[in-house]
């Protein structure tokens, strides 16, 4: 072990899609946060511990930064805004692969107002075929604020990844490790459950359903060591999204079942038997109470 150690938490910010939690799951080698390719993937934030010789890393995932339509939305953001004040180091991260927009300009603003040293990650520049398309992005950002490091990383490739670590341990104060070494993150075994359902409904339906559907674990039956009773509802919005998630003959259900329990089975290395069931709650999104009881709180 190094003298001094470093320690301390890491905000991941950024629009939706930006790579968030790819990173997140790539750096703590462990899938702890759903990815999809649609935006607005992430609902609350999502802890992650990294830990080196040179000291422990933090990493709070957050969703991605938009425009809050619903109550849904506006705890989103405000888990954002709760991130930012928890933290020592913030990393903006962004898809170095599409055009800057106000999006850019608004996650940017943000950052910025949090007054936390901060990276700029460069995210997906594996989708680069001329990687000298970075400079005229480095050089708007780069005038807007002091970055402490900027960095080209790929999340999906693990490239510069350990770069990224290096820094941010840099830039954090010293202190020791924070979280003992087996402890990966703060989310339960029931809502990560949850969350591997509601990954696998996000890539087996199409693209209505994604912000309509919520996963909650209803019961979790430990029954021996080596097996696991796992109930999860879905919740929609309408008897039509029911139909669409259910699927001709309960088809898509299955398919949706089949998948998530492997994956859960994965995380918890022993056999599991799921059940899913799909409720209809009219407007959830906006209601309080169901927000809370889908623990987006
Ligand atoms: N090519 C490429 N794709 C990436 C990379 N990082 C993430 N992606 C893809 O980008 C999409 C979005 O990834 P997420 O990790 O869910 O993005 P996010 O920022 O967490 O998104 P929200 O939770 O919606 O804010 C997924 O399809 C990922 O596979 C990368 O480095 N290269
Ligand atoms: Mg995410």
């Amino acid at each position: 072990m190094p003298e001094v150690t470093h320690s301390g938490y890491v905000a991941l910010i950024g629009r939706p899609n930006a790579g968030k939690s790819t990173l997140l799951n790539r750096l703590v080698g462990q899938k702890i946060a759903a990815v999809s390719d649609k935006p607005q993937t992430t609902r609350f934030k999502i802890q992650g511990v990294i830990t080196k010789p040179e000291g422990q890393v933090i990493l709070v995932d957050t969703p991605g930064v938009h425009q809050p339509g619903y109550q849904l939305n506006r705890r989103m953001m405000a888990a954002v805004q709760d991130a930012l004040l928890g933290v020592d180091l913030v990393c903006l991260i962004r898809d170095a692969s599409v055009s800057t927009g106000n999006g850019d300009r608004f996650v940017l603003d943000l950052v910025k107002r949090s007054g936390k040293p901060s990276l700029l990650l460069l995210n997906k520049i594996d989708k680069l075929e001329d990687k000298s398309a970075l400079l005229p992005l480095i050089d708007w950002y780069r005038n807007e604020h002091e970055w402490r490091e900027i960095i080209p990383i790929s999340a999906l490739k693990n490239e510069m990844t350990d770069v990224l670590i290096d820094a941010a341990l840099k830039h954090l104060p010293e202190g020791p490790p924070i979280f003992s070494e087996d402890e990966l993150t703060d989310q339960t075994l029931r809502v990560l459950a949850a969350e591997i359902v509601r990954e696998q409904i996000l890539r087996v339906t199409g693209d209505e359903i994604p912000y309509v559907t919520a996963v909650v674990t209803e019961r979790f039956e430990e029954v021996r060591e080596d097996f696991a009773r796992i109930f999860c509802a879905i919740v929609v919005e309408r008897p039509s999204q029911k139909k669409i998630i259910i699927g001709r003959g309960a088809s898509r259900l299955k398919e949706i079942g089949t998948r998530a329990r492997k994956e859960i089975e994965k995380l918890l290395g022993h056999r599991v038997h799921l059940e899913l069931f799909v409720k209809v709650e009219e407007d959830w999104r906006n209601k309080d109470q169901l927000l809370e009881e889908f623990g987006l709180n």
